[in-house]
């Protein structure tokens, strides 16, 4: 028996076990209403992440992390890609984390568009930090992506992950986007790269955990 391969069909039970990782994107206050790249209803999905957060054994929580100076950031702002207001700047208000998204003790980080001239809406865009295989080497094989924005960050963190290999889920709930328009299409992409669209409420426990990391005195286990 293959504990993690659920259900996939449309509406379907998905059970989520030891080769399955929550991938949250960039849920930062300047991405939420009242910050500078603002995502219609981006707050609205702090509770669904929430609710589904102790499901998982492996968490990824992304954020972009830019210098003051970032390729991006223009004074005429068209909020399309290259062109934003300065956001997500590094070590301001911004940057920080949404009001009460719940992030576990054992939760990855992953800081990217940390560069001046670079632009990296994924977290496997990241030169110095291989999030691939640091996945492969933890036998995950499934990923569940949920978080700010669907038609940018989000976009581009699933179809990455899927020319890594991993069976991608979009939580469709857990998801916003800037606009509508580039949201139909960024989903048309997903459509066509192989993600597949589930809802929060499909997602079940297993009971099924990974290994830990680390033993209870902090030293890596290392069994790879
Ligand atoms: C994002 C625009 C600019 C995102 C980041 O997180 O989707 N969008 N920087
Ligand atoms: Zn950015």
């Amino acid at each position: 028996m293959e504990p993690s391969s659920g259900d996939t069909s449309a509406g379907g039970k998905i059970l989520i076990g030891a080769r399955d990782a929550l991938i949250v994107v960039d849920v930062q206050r300047d991405f939420c209403p009242g910050g500078a790249l603002a995502v219609p209803g981006g707050n609205e999905i702090v509770p669904v992440i929430n609710g589904i957060v102790s499901l998982f054994g492996r968490w990824v929580y992304t954020r972009d992390w830019h210098p003051p100076d970032h390729v991006s950031f223009t004074d005429r702002p068209e909020f399309r890609d290259g062109s934003w207001p300065p956001h997500a700047v590094q070590g301001t208000p911004g940057a920080e984390w949404c009001a009460d998204l719940q992030m576990p003790m054992n939760a990855i980080l992953v800081s990217k568009a940390t560069e001046p001239l670079r632009e990296a809406y994924s977290a496997f865009q990241v030169e110095r930090f291989d999030l691939a295989q640091f996945l492969r080497h933890r036998k995950v094989e499934r990923v569940f992506i949920t978080g700010l924005a669907t038609d940018y960050c989000v976009r581009q963190t699933a179809l990455d992950a899927r020319a890594a290999g991993y069976a991608v889920y979009l939580v469709e709930d857990a998801v916003r986007g800037v606009a509508p328009e580039t949201t139909a299409k960024a989903l048309a992409d997903m459509d066509a790269a192989g993600v597949i669209r589930v809802r929060s409420e499909q997602l079940e426990d297993s009971g099924e955990r990974p290994q830990a990391d680390y033993d209870e005195d902090g030293n890596p286990l290392g069994h790879d």
